[in-house]
């Protein structure tokens, strides 16, 4: 995106000032993910924001990488604490849920492009403009906690060969976006969808809301690998329990609680 193109999105900065949250911030660092674990397993501080401008080494999930480069991204993790193992299914999709608000609240323009592929893929026009993760960890105290990890795509204008089905909110929008603003924008916005904590939170309430910002979870057939087996599926619900349920060909019905499915795009 050329410099002088306009910025969007703007909001003023105190905008979070009064809520619990402490942010610290980085030119550069490893993973904000890894920060935020290592310092939690010390004492876990539930609010605590790591937001870097460049990710040497971000991370996605199950060993994956996340692209981070300077200036571009918003590359943040929040520090939830304390919340035991029902933290790593609710989080993300809660997140999911607060980010979607977050885009369409800040670019209405995204209305009719903006999906969630689940579990946590932020879709623009089918591309995925953001990720999110969750990682359960535990203190040296015993104290469970989450680190929530969510990296959005924001400025850049093209991506390596390798990512072909990465896009960025700057490409959707044709105008480049404010980093600040949108973390800001997004912390509000989960201050306020989880008031009393997301342990307080009822999962059937996340899925619902998650459901009703996706189309991915009704209809769309994909591919899920278990054991070294494909097999195929038509996604028809999301259980109570956050998992995906599949309609085998078979006829019978197969729940997804992690790991990948791929989207079989042509019907
Ligand atoms: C995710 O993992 O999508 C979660 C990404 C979370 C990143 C944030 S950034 C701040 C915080 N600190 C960290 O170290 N991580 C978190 P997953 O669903 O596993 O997707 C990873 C896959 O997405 C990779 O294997 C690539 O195929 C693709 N990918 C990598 N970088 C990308 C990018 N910038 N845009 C779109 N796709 C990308």
């Amino acid at each position: 995106m050329p410099s002088g193109n306009p910025t969007v999105n703007s909001l003023k900065r105190d905008a979070i000032a009064n809520l619990p949250f402490s942010i610290i911030r980085f030119a550069e660092i490893d993973s904000t993910n890894r920060l935020l674990r290592d310092a939690g397993r010390e004492s876990p501080e539930d609010g605590l924001v790591a937001v870097a401008d460049c990710q040497t080494a971000g991370r996605g999930r199950l060993g994956k990488k996340w692209e981070s480069p300077r200036g571009e991204g918003l590359y943040f993790s929040l520090t939830i604490a304390p919340l035991d193992s029902t933290g790593a299914t609710i989080v993300p999709l809660a997140a999911a849920v607060v980010l979607f608000d977050t885009l369409i609240g800040s670019f209405p323009a995204l209305k009719n492009s903006l999906d969630i592929k689940w579990p946590n893929d932020m879709l623009l026009k089918g591309k995925k403009g953001a990720g999110i993760m969750a990682e359960l960890e535990n203190s040296i105290r015993g104290v469970p906690f989450v680190v929530l990890g969510i990296g959005i795509n924001c400025n850049q204008t093209s991506f390596s060969a390798h990512l072909p089905a990465a896009t960025s909110l700057a490409l959707e929008l044709g105008a480049a976006v404010d980093r600040d603003s949108l973390l800001e924008v997004f912390l509000a916005r989960w201050h306020s969808y989880t008031p009393a904590g997301i342990g307080h939170l009822p999962l059937e309430q996340v899925v619902s809301d998650w459901k009703a910002r996706s189309s991915f979870w009704r209809g769309q057939w994909v591919r899920f690998s278990e054991s070294g087996i494909i097999s195929q599926g038509l996604t028809c619900d999301i259980a109570p329990s956050g998992a995906l349920v599949l309609q085998l060909p078979s006829g019978g019905r197969k729940r997804i609680f992690s790991g990948e499915v791929e989207w079989i795009r042509s019907g």
